[in-house]
């Protein structure tokens, strides 16, 4: 972790589908009438999760950004987003950055934020997490999505803890359902305490 300013910069990483939107949705939720709160969602080709999350009213409009990314470098336009940003809304406090998503190899730059957040989806397998990569073995906290759907693809949660413990040694991990809730709480403590750092 690394801390640039006192804004929290939050990069949320994963595969595609994962529930980075829905995690994000969640997290905004919480945290919207407690912070200063801004979201800027990259995707390759379209706008579709910033639209999506305006739609929702996640939060007002003015603070989520969509970023079309078209699989490219996307620092510099991130970059131009959190200026827009910080320059209409001074007072803000937290900005959740999705990525667009491609696969396992994260592109977290530690020069850009202070907690990273890596997702996974339980329907990809129990052995998803041996498969490595530095979100999962790296980020500052992993959340492993859709507990629900263990039962019907067979999965086992506890393989799968046994196997994120050994990659990620002490490193922190949350199982969630976002449908029901279940698990957030853990998320939306650990940038509850990196905010306070
Ligand atoms: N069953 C189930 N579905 C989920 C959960 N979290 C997200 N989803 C669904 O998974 C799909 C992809 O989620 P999204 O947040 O768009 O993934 P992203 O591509 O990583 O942003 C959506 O249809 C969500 O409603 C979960 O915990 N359980
Ligand atoms: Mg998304």
């Amino acid at each position: 972790m690394s801390s640039q300013s006192s804004l929290l910069m939050v990069g949320i990483d994963g595969p595609i589908g994962s529930g980075k939107t829905t995690l994000i949705d969640a997290i905004c939720r919480r945290l919207r009438s407690h912070c200063e709160i801004a979201v800027i969602a990259n995707d390759a080709f379209t706008l579709e999760d910033a639209a999506f999350l305006i739609r929702g009213e996640t939060l007002s409009a003015e603070r989520i950004r969509g970023v079309q990314t078209r699989g490219a470098s996307h620092v510099a336009m991130n970059l131009s987003a959190i200026d827009d940003l910080k320059r209409k809304i001074p007072c803000l406090e937290i900005i959740l950055i999705e990525s667009d998503g491609d696969n396992l190899s994260a592109r977290f730059s530690s020069a850009l934020f202070n907690l990273t957040i890596y997702v996974v989806d339980v329907a990809a397998g129990d052995r998803i997490p041996r498969k490595g990569g530095a979100g999962i073995a790296k980020s500052d906290l992993l959340v492993i999505n859709k507990i629900d759907l263990a039962p019907y693809v067979g999965v086992s949660l506890s393989v799968m803890e046994q196997e994120i413990r050994k990659v990620r040694g002490p490193l922190p991990y949350a199982f969630t359902n976002l449908k029901t809730g279940n698990g957030i709480d853990c998320v939306v403590e650990a940038i509850r305490a990196c905010k306070s750092a």
